[in-house]
């Protein structure tokens, strides 16, 4: 399998040249790391059409960069937008593949690439091809959990080496944003907009604006210089526990159906009984429909697959919208014990019913039914149970006890400071929580660095408990645990270290860390 190469200085000419343009060294970098699976944008043509070429990132550089050959493994962008370089090195799979062809151990070898350099980069970019890209999306969303980073998977519809594709604005923006934001979600970047990867579809074989998510917003966008990202929309791993992933999928007993005007019920039977088959995706008319009447012949089989334990899930064949029993064919399904997807894609909903029937146990049919309607990674908008109304604000009330020069999140700071858990608890429980855990304070400190450095374990694990990233530095380019373990705060360096942070490879490369890597390991 793959392993990272060394990410080191870079010292070719190209370098030397970009360094020479960029005096500014002091700026932070940050590291991301491609894996490179294949797909139209590293593709040549060969004798049958096009095929993908290994050496991508070497021709990649010669061609786009500088139009040199470039024999070292990693480089770094001038300085983005947001003052920091990103340094990225490329591992390449061999073979690489057409997206086509990329099955369950395709997806594995890619979550596991991520995993086996987890801890020395600070986000991945996945080049794949777009046929199956929203598949290896979705998948990869559900196979890792407690991820802090961002993963973003990225390709192109023509190749790198034409003369117009979008594959430079889509590996330059990839990079940016994994180098840049801690957005922790499987994400796919695609002409100029970062969505979440369970959400998307293919829905153009030609256009650049090839990918949609009809029932999400995106999560950033870009737009000239600047990317606005939708910090309401990111999800964050609530529980203190650490990046872990799982290879397990089965997706040899699982099978998609589109009904189509006229589909004879024994066709339905005969796939409902194909040997072994735990789950079918059956891809219905509009809000969940199928021919024959509500409680026709194909209602009936299906009845009959789910008695003996096939789990059947109900997904819209329009691209947005969602499934649901409100025809009569759609309720008499419901009634047959058909799960409804609501508005999950064909992606997701097979990808998620793979990764639930290989979890361990096995759960049974009624467990798995269970869990395909509750959201597991944003794949789904869950129907509302409660309606739930805050009275007032308990943001403002705290503010309203400061003075006006401070804003919400001196007040959290100060909390903070004074280990006044209730006054945190209090100023979390507003609507802002999600605004107040991703800002910072003019040295770019979190509230996350904050506790580190205060060393209160409650306000810590409140704060961890409720999304906060354990992996943002701040402008010296120092993570929580990093200023935790410096001043001797050993329970909240405890903590971070159980929700998965570790210390960047320059803080274990260039701090007094002998010390430290002795107590972490
Ligand atoms: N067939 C290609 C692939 O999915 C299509 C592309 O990447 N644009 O690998």
């Amino acid at each position: 399998m793959v392993s990272a190469p060394p990410a080191h200085e870079a010292s070719g000419p190209q370098q030397q040249q970009q360094q020479q343009q960029q005096p500014d060294a002091s700026l932070p970098e940050s590291r991301v790391l491609i894996i490179g699976t294949g797909g139209t944008i590293c593709m040549q043509n060969g004798p049958d059409g096009l095929q993908p070429s290994q050496g991508f990132m070497e021709i990649t550089l010669h061609a786009v960069r500088n139009g040199k050959h470039i024999s070292i493994p990693s480089l770094r962008t001038p300085p983005t937008a947001y003052q920091r370089h990103v340094r990225y090195g490329m591992v390449e799979f061999d073979p690489l593949l057409d997206s086509s062809s990329m099955s369950a151990q395709d997806w594995a070898a890619i979550a596991m690439a991520v995993k086996e350099n987890y801890h020395l980069f600070d986000g991945f970019v996945i080049l794949h091809g777009t046929d199956s890209l929203a598949h290896t999306a979705s998948a990869l969303s559900f196979m890792m959990s407690n991820l802090g980073k961002p993963v973003i998977l990225t390709g192109a519809q023509a190749p790198i080496f034409a003369l117009q594709s979008d594959a430079v604005d889509n590996l330059l923006g990839s990079l940016i944003i994994a180098g840049t934001f801690v957005i922790p979600e499987v994400a796919l970047f695609f002409h100029h907009k970062l969505y979440r990867g369970n959400r998307t579809t293919k829905v153009s074989s030609s256009s650049f604006e090839a990918f949609a998510s009809p029932n999400c917003e995106p999560l950033a966008k870009v737009s000239g210089l600047g990317i606005a990202v939708n910090w309401a929309l990111v999800l964050r791993p609530t529980s203190i526990a650490e990046f872990d992933v799982t290879t397990d999928l089965d997706t040899t007993h699982v099978a998609c159906l589109r009904v189509f005007p006229g589909i004879k019920p024994e066709m339905v039977d005969a796939v409902l009984r194909l040997p072994g088959l735990r789950g079918l995706i059956l891809e219905t008319f509009g809000m969940g429909n199928v021919p024959g009447g509500a409680d026709g012949p194909l209602t009936r089989v299906v009845r009959d697959a789910i008695a003996r334990g096939v789990v059947v899930i109900n997904v819209s064949q329009c691209v947005s919208g969602f499934a649901s029993p409100v025809y009569a064919p759609a309720t008499h399904l419901g009634r047959a014990g058909v799960i409804f997807g609501l508005d999950l894609t064909v992606e997701a909903a097979l990808t998620k019913l793979s990764y639930l029937l290989a979890r361990p146990g096995p759960p049974s049919p009624a467990d798995v039914a269970a869990q395909l309607t509750r959201s597991l990674r944003g794949e789904i908008t869950e129907l509302p149970t409660t309606s739930f109304s805050h009275p007032s604000s308990p943001l403002d009330s705290a503010a309203q006890r400061l003075t006006p020069a401070q804003t919400a999140f001196a007040a959290l700071g100060y909390a903070i400071q004074r280990h006044d858990i209730s006054a945190v608890r209090e100023l979390l429980a507003g609507e802002g929580t999600l605004k107040l855990l991703t800002r910072a304070d003019y040295a770019g400190n979190t509230a996350v660095h904050l506790a580190a450095i205060s060393g209160d374990a409650t306000i810590m694990r409140e704060l961890l408990q409720r999304g906060a990233s354990v992996h943002e530095r701040n402008r010296a380019d120092n993570s929580p645990l990093f200023l935790a373990t410096l001043s001797g705060q050993e329970d909240c360096a405890a903590l971070l270290r159980q929700a998965g942070a570790h210390l960047s490879v320059e803080e274990l490369e260039h701090g007094p860390w002998r010390q430290i890597t002795a107590h972490s390991t």
